[in-house]
């Protein structure tokens, strides 16, 4: 039987990507992407699928119930993988109410259609960063699936509140629900907001690079392909009303991460700025995800090394998608995040 999946969020990093690897893995699935096309979605990201006929791009916002229930009643969904969401913790430090209602409203609303239009699942990709944060002196510590919820941020507060609401849907309605929880992304078509695009792109205009408080917070970076094929494995092989922890055991620090940037691009590491902290920043992320290899047999298949390196390439092969971004408003958030700093 034909598969049709609605992606949520697919003009930005993870969704653009994951389209992608739809279209390339499966020949039975056709793909719906709904995006608002917000300051982070760029149509250019999917330029790649538009003339594929099984690929179709719907401008719309997923809390706009009557737009979401006219996708749902043209092209009858089978599944929903919803990524679109407010992304940016600084940002949802500086503006919190838009990250409530895309995130939870938008994900309420996406629910509400699989349950009157009868789509088989609904996928929700979540962050690890619903779980809080882990102390830098216990590297034995590590965010497994039973690990009680402690948001830090109101972008993590909201992406908890959508886990805790698919799981109230699942139990109460007994929607097919499955959630993903991955630590972070690097790869293709991030939107230079975040670390690592921002420090490659800084570091090629020759700007200053800036790194929040002492750069020791640790993070544990996948390589984004990697996650897309751990959703796909998740709405494969993954049970209903399941929590996954995605994640390769990559922990580094921000300052060992900015340094190999440079490193990479020939710059010199006088250009690190060592700027104010973000609030209520978050030490350390570090995922176990036993539970996917075990369930689902995902492990992921790009080192580090490598996957940095063609990060790094593939910005400097693709200048003009993020200097047209740099460009725009983006220019203003910079202006009032950083100042006249960095
Ligand atoms: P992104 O900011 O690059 O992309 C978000 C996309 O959602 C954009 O295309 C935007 O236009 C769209 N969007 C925003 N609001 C919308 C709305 N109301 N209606 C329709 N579309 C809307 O984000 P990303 O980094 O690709 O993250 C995708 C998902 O993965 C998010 O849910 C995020 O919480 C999660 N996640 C991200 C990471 C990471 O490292 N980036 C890690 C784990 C989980
Ligand atoms: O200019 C910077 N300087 C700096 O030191 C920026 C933008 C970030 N940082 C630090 C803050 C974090 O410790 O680098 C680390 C990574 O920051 P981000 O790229 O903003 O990512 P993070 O806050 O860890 O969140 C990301 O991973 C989990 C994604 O943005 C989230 O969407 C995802 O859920």
């Amino acid at each position: 039987m034909k598969k049709t999946w609605l992606v949520t969020g697919g003009a930005g990093f993870i969704g653009g990507n994951f389209i992608y690897h739809i279209l390339s893995a499966h020949d039975d699935v056709d793909v719906v992407c709904v995006d608002s096309l917000t300051y982070a979605g760029n149509l250019s990201t999917l330029a790649g699928a538009m003339n594929d006929p099984r690929f179709a791009f719907v401008r719309a916002d997923i809390r706009d119930c009557d737009a979401m229930r006219g996708v749902f009643a043209e092209h009858k969904p089978t599944a929903v993988v919803n990524f679109a969401a407010e992304s940016h913790v600084d940002r949802s430090i500086k503006d919190p109410g838009i990250f409530i209602s895309t995130n939870v409203t938008g994900t309420q609303v996406l629910m509400d259609c699989c349950l009157e239009f009868g789509t088989e699942r609904f996928h929700q990709v979540s962050t690890d960063e619903v779980y809080g944060d882990l102390p830098l002196d216990r590297p034995d510590l590590f965010f497994t699936e039973d690990t009680p919820l402690d948001p830090s941020s109101p972008y993590s507060a909201s992406k908890a509140a959508a886990d805790l609401l698919a799981l109230a849907y699942r139990r109460t309605y007994g929607l097919n629900v499955t959630i993903s929880r991955c630590s972070n992304n690097y790869g293709p078509y991030q939107f230079p907001e975040k670390l690592i695009p921002l420090t490659i792109a800084n570091a090629l205009e020759g700007r200053r690079l800036p790194v929040y408080g002492k750069g020791e917070n640790v993070r544990d970076w996948l390589y984004v392909e990697d996650h897309c094929r751990a959703i796909d494995a998740v709405i494969d092989r993954g049970k209903p009303g399941e929590v996954y922890n995605i994640g390769g055991h990559n922990e580094m620090r921000n300052i060992d991460i900015v340094k190999k940037i440079c490193n990479l691009l020939g710059k010199p590491h006088d250009l690190i700025e060592f700027v104010a902290d973000r609030k209520g920043h978050d030490l350390r992320y570090a995922i176990d995800p036993t539970k996917a290899k075990r369930e689902l047999g995902w492990e992921p298949k790009t080192k580090f090394v490598d996957g940095i390196k063609s990060t790094v390439e593939w910005y400097l092969s693709h200048e003009s998608w993020w200097r047209e971004i740099i460009s725009g408003e983006y220019k203003e958030y910079y202006r009032k995040m950083y100042g006249g700093k960095s």
